[in-house]
């Protein structure tokens, strides 16, 4: 018995020695943020069949009231109808903020499973959702024109876990990450490409990131979308920048899709 607990302590004591000192957990490195300052993100809830219940499982962005732009890889093989959409608060779960539906899916026609490529989607709602002058907790985000330079510190927001392989936060996190070059990204990520369409942030002894249940979130520079939560090793690791996609890159498809999907 005594042997039993001794090896637990010092399990547990080895397992904090070893980095993990996130303790306060958010994002990885963050901390709570109410929606009135970020007020572009939407939640991505999805249940695994018409029977079953709707969880949390990714972030969005508002480009505007019935456009959300995500990863591809949060919405890819499955169904709009699995999808519930809430916009407008900084609960991952209940029914406080707006409620509503994915009418349709646009995945991009490059996206690459199995290197998360051209990891990007809009999802068209319906019904639309209020943004309005007067609702502070709605707003749109645009698209930045251009990738944000190295060294520019970004910020990224969601409800994912706060640990690697933690738990998801019940409250919005928000955490501040310096965007990477992308060559010392690649040296780092040396069995997979960091393409154009991709873009690297986080710090060199890492302890900062997005995480799962993350993905297809915001990152943000000056107000604009510079990022997509999209992928990486692990979490927060030193030498391991989370990896986006690089929005600027995709701006001429996101305007193409929108216009060819516009309500007449
Ligand atoms: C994920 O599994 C995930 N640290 C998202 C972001 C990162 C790693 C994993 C980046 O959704």
């Amino acid at each position: 018995m005594i042997k039993v607990i001794c090896l637990s302590a010092l399990i547990l004591l080895i397992g904090l020695c070893h980095g993990e000192t996130n303790f306060q957990g958010r994002i990885v490195g963050g901390e709570d943020i109410s929606n009135y300052y970020v007020s572009y993100i939407a939640q991505i809830r999805r249940r695994s069949s018409t029977t079953s219940a709707y969880a949390q499982t990714c972030g969005a962005s508002l480009l505007d009231n019935r456009t959300l732009v995500t990863a591809a890889h949060c919405v890819y093989n499955r169904l709009a109808e699995n999808f519930l959409i809430v916009g407008g608060t900084d609960q991952r779960a209940g029914m406080d903020g707006y409620v509503t539906r994915a009418e349709k899916i646009v995945i991009h026609d490059l996206y690459n499973a199995s290197i998360t490529d051209n990891d990007i989607a809009l999802i068209f709602l319906s019904p639309a959702l209020p943004i309005r002058e007067d609702n502070i907790k709605l707003s749109a985000i645009s698209v930045a024109s251009e990738r944000p330079s190295v060294g520019t510190y970004a910020t990224v927001s969601g409800w994912g876990t706060t640990t690697e392989s933690g738990l998801s936060s019940n409250l919005l996190q928000q955490v501040q990450v310096p965007v990477v070059d992308s060559t010392s990204c690649q040296e780092a990520y040396d069995w997979r490409p960091i393409s154009d369409g991709m873009l690297c942030a986080g710090l060199p002894n890492g302890g900062k990131d997005a995480c799962q249940g993350d993905s297809g979130g915001p990152l943000v520079v000056n107000s604009q979308l510079v990022g997509i939560v999209s992928w990486g090793e692990g979490c927060a690791r030193a030498n391991y920048p989370g990896v986006y996609t690089n929005v600027a890159y995709f701006k001429n498809w996101i305007d193409q899709q929108r216009a060819s999907n516009a309500l007449v």
